[in-house]
């Protein structure tokens, strides 16, 4: 290994105190950022993206607001036909058979219980924080694909432009603003924060969840909620003419809801709730790498698709059920949620008043305070979350899940590009100057060149590519294991992480980093690609090395890498978080999920 071993003739503005080669380091931001003002970022610009739109056909797109106006005509219809049926004496008998409730078990419960109240209340001010933040990570990148490929143009909706033709288009740039007040925080591309309030209150309703489905199978309340009759459908079907024929079903619902509300229910707790949880997991490159089989089929587009059905079917229940809640006996009802007791007296409504008053102030502060004390939420985030998703980091997939025959037609491109004048002579030159230093904490520091670089082991896979921001493309990588790299330099064994240098700044100056777990670097599909597709790495895909990490999500796979370094810890690194975007904005270092 002579001639791989360190470059004795280091430049003089290279040597750094005590005479070894200065390190990249010292090319990092090193400022803490503490608030999210209007220097955030780079100062992204607001961008507020276009009415939602589904694709009908090639190149056809149907708006979404179109569904206002046909759903309000669509609904008086239904309402005439709703009650010229009733006229109907055939039906007339059906709604008398079949009333509109299914008859209970004789052991089912009577009544709501105390605890009842404080797992809708506590489910309802979790859902503001999980909806408005699940809206925000939609925003940045606000299209939705049924195919692992986000090829532009085949995207089923969106809420963005059509992509343009500028082949360096960036997904950043696609990113959309939210108004003040939807998207939690709603900034554009802020989906760093928008993570940490999601999956952190994600963690906290799923507990809340199990305690839920304890306490309702222990105490009786599951039979209230569970179809157990095959008359729940005619019933179901009897109280959706009522309603429609705007005679409203009896409300019973401190004994017996009714079953059209009870499979409402039915589908919010046991089907909507578990589906979020499936779908939200079923977008983890750690999970759908190593659960081949499922994630064929279940890819990444189609779990963050039926997400948003997901969100679109609690918020359609959330309006409708709200609705039905004020408007069939308002007090009596909420008596029944809020205070526990059948009657018509105000305690229920003013213990819900004042719950409603928490809400509105957790909604108006939410955005403010993030932006105020963005570290304590990417902390207590942390403390949520990440548990969860260092378990996911363990997992060291096997390569072959793809062939050439699923390589994407389109693979976006992210990230601000290098501009140095260092970079762009490396360029011009073909890279024939350039070396790629591996130091830090190793037994044989090298400087290899390009050249030497592809004369290691070639190593080649094909992978699913997972950006943070939602879209996902299968390529072919081929280059050096990082494997290879290790044996090369012998880590010592203080060495626990290894920092990635690139030659391009991030969008507040300072070199682009980012800092892996050293396990991660020996598993089977963590490599440097210096090919893509068959050939050398594009300019805009990392030319000339780019990192492959098919554990985490896209940002952790530094482009244009210059330098290696293996350290114990990155508290001194860059502003000390462990990478480029969670010193500026607000990132986890562990992103398996
Ligand atoms: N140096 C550098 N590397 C980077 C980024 C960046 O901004 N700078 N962006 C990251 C992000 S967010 C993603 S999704 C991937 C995108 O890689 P691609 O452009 O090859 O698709 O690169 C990552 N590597
Ligand atoms: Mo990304």
């Amino acid at each position: 290994m002579d001639s791989l071993s360190v470059d004795q003739n280091i430049p003089a503005a290279d040597i750094g105190a005590g005479g070894t080669r200065r390190s990249f380091r010292e090319e990092l931001d090193t400022k803490r950022y503490h608030v999210v003002d209007d220097h955030w970022a780079g100062r992204v610009p607001a961008q507020y993206g276009v009415a939602p739109r589904v694709r009908i056909g090639q190149g056809k797109w149907f708006n979404l607001l179109w569904l206002i106006p046909i759903g309000l005509v669509l609904l008086i219809t239904a309402i005439a036909i709703a009650q010229g049926l009733r006229e109907i004496p055939a039906v007339q008998d059906f709604l008398s058979r079949y009333p509109g409730e299914s008859a209970l078990p004789a052991n089912a419960p009577v009544g709501l219980p105390a605890w009842v109240g404080w797992q809708h209340f506590l489910n309802l001010f979790m859902m503001v924080f999980i909806i408005r933040s699940g809206v925000s990570i939609m925003a940045d990148h606000p299209r939705f694909y049924w195919t692992r490929h986000s090829t532009p143009g085949k995207d089923w909706f969106r809420m963005q432009k059509p992509v343009p033709s500028d082949p360096l288009y960036t997904a950043k740039e696609d990113s959309i603003t939210l108004p003040d007040g939807v998207g939690l925080p709603g900034r554009r591309h802020s989906i760093g924060l928008a993570r940490w309030w999601h999956l952190g209150v994600d963690t906290v309703w799923l507990l809340n969840g199990v305690l839920f489905f304890v306490l309702i199978f222990t105490t009786g309340q599951w039979m209230r909620l569970v179809p157990l009759r095959w008359d729940v459908i005619p019933n179901a079907a009897s109280a959706a003419l009522q309603y429609l024929s705007l005679d409203w079903p009896v409300e019973n619902g401190w004994t017996n809801y009714n079953s059209l509300q009870l499979i409402a229910y039915f589908i919010t707790v046991f089907i909507a709730a578990p589906l979020a949880l499936i779908t939200g997991l079923g977008m983890s490159p750690a999970l759908s790498t190593r659960f081949r089989r499922v994630s064929t089929i279940f890819n990444i587009q189609v779990a963050r698709s039926l997400h948003f059905f997901v969100l679109c079917w609690f918020v359609m229940f959330i309006v409708v059920h709200v609705t039905l809640v004020m408007t069939t006996g308002a007090l009596r009802n909420l008596n029944h949620m809020y205070a526990s007791q059948d009657n018509d007296s105000w305690v229920g409504f003013g213990i819900f008043a004042a719950s409603m008053v928490l809400v509105v102030v957790g909604w108006l502060a939410a955005t403010p305070f993030t932006y105020r004390h963005p570290r304590t939420v990417q902390k207590v985030g942390f403390a949520l979350i990440g548990r969860a998703e260092r378990l996911f980091e363990h997992i060291d997939s096997k390569p072959g899940q793809y062939t050439e025959k699923d390589i994407s037609p389109y693979f976006w491109h992210n990230g601000k590009y290098p501009d140095s004048e260092e970079y762009q002579t490396l360029q011009a030159g073909n890279f024939a100057d350039y070396t790629l230093r591996v130091n830090g904490l190793v037994e044989n520091p090298v400087e290899l060149t390009l050249a030497q670089v592809k004369a290691l082991t070639y190593h080649d896979q094909i992978t699913q590519h997972f950006c943070i921001q939602g879209w996902s493309g299968v390529a072919k990588w081929g280059g050096v294991s990082m494997q290879t790299i290790l044996d090369l330099v012998q880590p010592k064994p203080e060495a626990k992480w290894v920092i990635f240098y690139s030659f391009a700044d991030g969008p507040d100056g300072g070199a682009y980093y980012d800092a892996q777990p050293i396990e991660q670097m020996s598993y089977k599909l963590t490599m440097l690609a210096y090919d893509l597709n068959g050939e050398t790495v594009s300019f805009g895909h990392g030319a000339p090395l780019r990192l492959r990490n098919e554990t985490q999500v896209g940002f952790k796979m530094v482009k244009w890498i210059k330098g290696i370094e293996f350290v114990e810890d990155f508290s001194e690194i860059g502003a000390g978080f462990g990478g480029y975007h969670n010193d500026h904005e607000f990132f986890g270092y562990r992103q398996a999920i």
